[in-house]
């Protein structure tokens, strides 16, 4: 049924937009090489497409839209194009930082932020003090973010909360162990509805596993450069003709 679903039929219901949509944006390598061009060009022009996304989705009413821009393994990939992808959010917010004020965009950033270069660290922080008071969506950059390390860097700081008598061990629940993730600065919005990833890959590879205990999944086959706000449109649509049960039978 949901790989089969055709769309062209349904309209957008602006009273069931998954309040939380995070996005994998794969195919940015694979859309330059389609090009004879190189892999940062991609990402250049990947990073183009982020204002698009970032704008529409806020237009359609998201809450947080949380966008897998570096993992954990990323730093395994050559160094120039480390490099290269370490300064995109300096030319980001060069370039976006009017149409993030205009659109009312609060710009926060999940990740182990300590470990990258320090220049694109202040460049993040300045964004995120200048969008703080922006009241409408929250564009959530996961910056050297990975699922597994989330887990275990909660586990730790849990760890030495019992150790230092805190609470009990069994005192933590689900609500606590949240409080120790990267993704708690979102309240009740941590979770994501919808994960969307783009060209056609169907893995999660490391990203928000906790987080995603029940989100909706979509499987987009353009690459990101290509994934457009009718993309966008067409994923929501889906989501909204899902059955949500949080494994419950309804
Ligand atoms: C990156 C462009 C999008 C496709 C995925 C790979 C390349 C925007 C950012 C960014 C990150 C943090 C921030 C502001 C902007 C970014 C990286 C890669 C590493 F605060 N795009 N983009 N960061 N790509």
């Amino acid at each position: 049924m949901v790989d089969t679903f055709d769309d062209s039929d349904y309209q957008l219901s602006m009273d069931n937009i998954p309040k939380h949509i995070a996005i994998i944006m794969d195919g940015n390598g694979r859309w330059a090489k389609k090009r004879g061009l190189q892999r940062i060009a991609g990402h250049k022009e990947g990073m183009n497409n982020v204002k698009t996304i970032a704008i529409t989705a806020s237009d359609f009413g998201v809450k947080v839209l949380t966008l897998y821009a570096f993992s954990t393994e990323n730093w395994g990939r050559p160094t120039s194009e480390v490099n290269f992808l370490m300064r995109l959010p300096i030319d980001f917010f060069s370039v976006f930082m009017p149409d993030l004020m205009k659109n009312n965009i609060k710009v926060i950033a999940t990740g182990l932020i300590e470990k990258i270069p320090k220049n694109t660290r202040q460049i993040i922080q300045r964004a995120m003090d200048d969008t703080k008071d922006n009241t409408g969506m929250i564009l959530n950059f996961a910056f050297n973010y990975g699922g597994r390390a989330d887990i275990l860097e909660a586990t730790k700081a849990l760890a030495q909360k019992v150790k230092d008598n805190e609470f009990s061990v069994d005192a933590i629940d689900e609500k606590i162990f949240e409080d120790n993730l990267l993704t708690n600065v979102l309240g009740e919005l941590a979770d994501p509805d919808l994960l969307i990833r783009t060209s056609g890959e169907t893995r999660i590879s490391n990203f928000m596993l906790w987080q995603l205990a029940y989100t909706e999944m979509v499987f987009n086959d353009n690459l990101w450069p290509d994934y457009s706000s009718e993309d966008l449109e067409h994923d929501i649509i889906k989501y909204q003709n899902r059955d949500r049960r949080f494994g419950k039978l309804n």
